[in-house]
């Protein structure tokens, strides 16, 4: 689905928010407090089971292995392919509203942070998104009496992208990655799950897939720059060669020799989102914030600081679920490549 210029909604504080259903139905007034939150993109789409179409394209991806080691994506699939699911989300939900938030281009340049992708620079954008929209779904209880709301960023079983576009924000491009208009790839996504609010206005899903990678025209830019080539032909990616998963989320054993050769990064790859060129600095990009103990340590320092000191300069960070000793040995792997003067 694409958004027309009719569906962008300038708000008082200067700031775009596309999307569906913030204008006209239970929830109008709530784009601008978004804005001011810092949202550059917001929807909202009917809870519900979500067309065959996208389970299918899932469950293919999960079944040609392309998810290996990230166990927890083949569990829940009730509330990931039905978003009205009774149980772990919320209870009888009858809407779902998605908002993006752009993270900063270069923050963060002292000690470690450089190393860290720049959606995880800072303070934990898990826990920065989630408070911004925990103010946001109080004003929806307000202003909806006998509505209930719950927050989820990341890490609950949803299609994050899947919602984003059903909600308006945005296209899905080559690298998998929602592009969001006049603003790109650099954005993470955070949802509330309203139940009892009515779903007038709300966006319905679109029934196929329509065109692949609508915004992209000819470019590949990010197929040819994925360091091991995860990207495939129909833009989902295959974990088994992708640097983030490699960073984040791949057990505590040694790198595979390839990773050890081009992971640049002690978290994370922003290869296919640096050369994309649909990227547009944006003003209000969530702060990095003061976070951590990374501000102060460089690698070599890294090597001889203590597992506590370590953790201690983890905490509240977005590297702190990845640990210790994972951070440790993708410190191994950049060592590994960097001349011993950048250290
Ligand atoms: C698992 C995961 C990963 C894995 C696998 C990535 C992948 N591409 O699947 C790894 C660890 C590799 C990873 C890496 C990254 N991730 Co990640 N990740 C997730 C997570 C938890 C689940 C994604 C998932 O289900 N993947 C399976 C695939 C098949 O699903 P999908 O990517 O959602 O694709 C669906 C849509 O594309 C849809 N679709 C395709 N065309 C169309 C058209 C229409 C009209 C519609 C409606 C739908 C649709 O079909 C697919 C499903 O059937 C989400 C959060 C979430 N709960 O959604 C974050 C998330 C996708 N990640 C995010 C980020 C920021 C990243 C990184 C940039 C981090 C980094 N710098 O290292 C990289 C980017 C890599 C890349 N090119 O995708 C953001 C993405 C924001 C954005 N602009 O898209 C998310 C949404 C987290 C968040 N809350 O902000 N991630
Ligand atoms: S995050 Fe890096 S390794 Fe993964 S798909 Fe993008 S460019 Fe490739
Ligand atoms: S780099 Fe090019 S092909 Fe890849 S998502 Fe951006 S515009 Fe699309």
């Amino acid at each position: 689905m694409k958004v027309h210029p009719s569906d962008l909604v300038s708000v008082s504080e200067g700031v775009l928010c596309a999307g569906v259903g913030l204008e006209h139905g239970a929830l109008s007034g709530i784009a601008s407090l978004l804005a001011r939150e810092g949202a550059v993109a917001a929807g909202v789409v009917r809870a519900g089971p979500l067309p065959e179409w996208i389970t299918k394209r899932y469950e293919a991806w999960l079944c040609s292995g392309n998810a290996k080691g990230l166990d927890y994506l083949g569990r829940h699939h009730g509330p990931r392919f039905d978003t009205s699911h009774v149980g772990l989300l919320q209870k009888g939900a009858s809407l779902v509203l998605c908002a993006a938030f752009p993270y900063a281009d270069g923050a963060r340049q002292d000690g470690l942070w450089p190393l860290v992708a720049r959606h995880a620079r800072g303070v934990d954008y898990h826990l920065t998104v989630r408070d911004r929209l925990a103010r946001v779904s109080l004003a929806i209880e307000q202003l909806v009496p006998g509505s209930r709301c719950r927050v989820v960023v990341d890490t609950a079983p949803l299609l994050e992208r899947s919602l984003a576009v059903a909600c308006g924000l945005g296209t899905i491009g080559r690298s998998g990655m929602l592009l969001v208009p006049s603003v790109g790839p650099k954005v993470v996504l955070g949802e509330i799950i309203c139940a009892e609010v009515p779903a007038d206005g709300a966006a319905q899903w679109p029934e196929s897939r329509s065109e692949d990678f609508p915004d992209c025209g000819d470019c590949r830019a990010c197929v040819d720059a994925c360091p091991l080539r995860a990207i495939q032909k129909d833009g989902t990616v295959d974990v088994r060669r992708c640097l983030s998963y490699w960073t984040i989320e791949a057990p505590d054993q040694e790198l595979p020799i390839e990773v050890m050769k081009t992971s640049q990064l002690l978290f994370g790859c922003d290869v296919c989102t640096e050369v994309c060129p649909k990227c547009r600095p944006m003003a209000t990009a969530l702060e990095p914030g003061p976070s951590g103990g990374l501000d102060a340590l460089s690698l070599v320092q890294l090597e001889d600081v203590s597992n506590e000191e370590l953790s201690k300069a983890l905490r509240g960070t977005a590297l702190e679920r990845t640990g210790i000793s994972r951070v440790r040995r993708n410190a191994r792997a950049v060592a590994h490549q960097l001349p011993r003067t950048r250290l």
